[in-house]
């Protein structure tokens, strides 16, 4: 496994992903190595639009004209922009979901490929004026079976979803992505604009001491949700309660799980009966990152992954990160349904 990195012989992003592909064998086109490579390049232009954003306050400058005379677009919007355009340049996908589009994208046939790509292209970006991290998100699924490109390509299970990952915009660009083997996570230098293992093989502690709700929506949460923030807040038996730490953008709270464990946590209430993250960009790729990295992921009652979507926006509630920590989450649905 080459994760071992004497100085001169650093790994790329692009070097592992091959690694990845050459360790699968002939039965690996290249191609899922391609579609990343085309993702990879994404997260790196979105960077600098981030990176700039607060210098030249691109933020909102919509219905503005740059230098080119061009209409200045919504960083959420630009980043929309560079997926779509370079997901369809790649040639490697033939369905593309994103947030900032109420329809799916069915690639034309010159382009097509046998990938499907959901994305949000950068989640949070409601906290960018303020300096906080924010991300894109993505989860990639194969074409099923003879199929040319349709929205029932991308109405399939999060378990089926052959790779996710997301990209981190704070004070380095930071790439997280597993293929079904693990998770790894990449740091960009932008000297050498590659992004470079920095986390390999990231495992999510089996317990953690940090609970992550917006507890701003106590007042609608269901009695499990209450009941279980008391026992983390209030424990029993002489435990030390956790700690509160919740950022409001779903890349910085999952990346933070994952890193140090713990819960995070978007339930659905009585304001939002959904909850609020969406389904197929937000809770698959998330909770495909927790489980590869050894944790738990669940709406509550069910298993995230084994939802089965029915409309490409539709909403989740959100549970996920250290197994023990969800587990004891879940007692308490159990309780209420007992
Ligand atoms: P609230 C950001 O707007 C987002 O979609 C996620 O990134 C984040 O986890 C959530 O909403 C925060 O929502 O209601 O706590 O502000």
């Amino acid at each position: 496994e080459d994760t071992q990195m004497p100085s001169t012989d650093i790994v790329t992003l692009t070097r592992h992903i091959l690694a990845q592909q050459i360790r699968l064998g002939p039965a690996a086109t290249g191609d899922l190595t391609l579609l990343l490579n085309a993702i990879q390049v994404t997260s790196k232009f979105i960077a600098t639009n981030v990176r700039k954003a607060r210098l030249i306050n691109l933020v909102g400058l919509a219905g503005e004209t740059n230098v080119q005379g061009e209409e200045q677009k919504k960083l959420d919007v630009l980043s929309n922009d560079i997926m779509v355009n370079a997901l369809r340049a790649s040639g490697k996908t033939a369905v593309l979901v994103s947030e900032e589009l109420d329809e799916a994208i069915v690639i034309e046939k010159r382009l097509r490929g046998k990938y499907c790509v959901v994305f949000d292209p950068l989640d949070g970006s409601s906290n960018i004026d303020a300096g906080v991290n924010i991300g894109t998100i993505f989860g990639i699924y194969k074409l099923k079976e003879g199929s040319e490109g349709t929205i029932n390509d991308v109405l399939q299970p999060g378990k089926d979803m052959v790779a996710a990952g997301y990209t981190m915009y704070g004070s380095s660009a930071n790439l997280v992505l597993t293929t079904g083997q693990g998770v790894n996570g990449y740091t960009l230098d932008n000297a050498l604009g590659e992004f470079i293992l920095t986390h390999p093989d990231i495992k999510i502690p089996q317990r953690g001491k940090i609970y992550s709700f917006n507890e701003g929506n106590s007042m609608y949460f269901h009695e499990p949700v209450i009941k279980y923030l008391e026992s983390i807040k209030y424990p029993k038996n002489g435990k030390a309660p956790y700690s509160a730490r919740y950022i409001g953008s779903m890349v910085a709270d999952v990346h933070r799980t994952l890193l140090y464990g713990g819960i995070f946590g978007y339930p659905n209430d009585k304001k939002t009966k959904t909850g609020k993250l969406r389904l197929l960009y937000e809770a698959f790729p998330m909770a495909m990152l927790t489980e590869q990295a050894g944790g738990v992921a669940t709406t509550g009652t069910q298993r995230i992954l084994d939802i089965v979507p029915t409309e490409i926006h539709q909403r989740c509630p959100v549970f996920l990160g250290s197994k023990e920590d969800v587990e004891d989450l879940q007692t308490f649905y159990k309780e209420e349904q007992q």
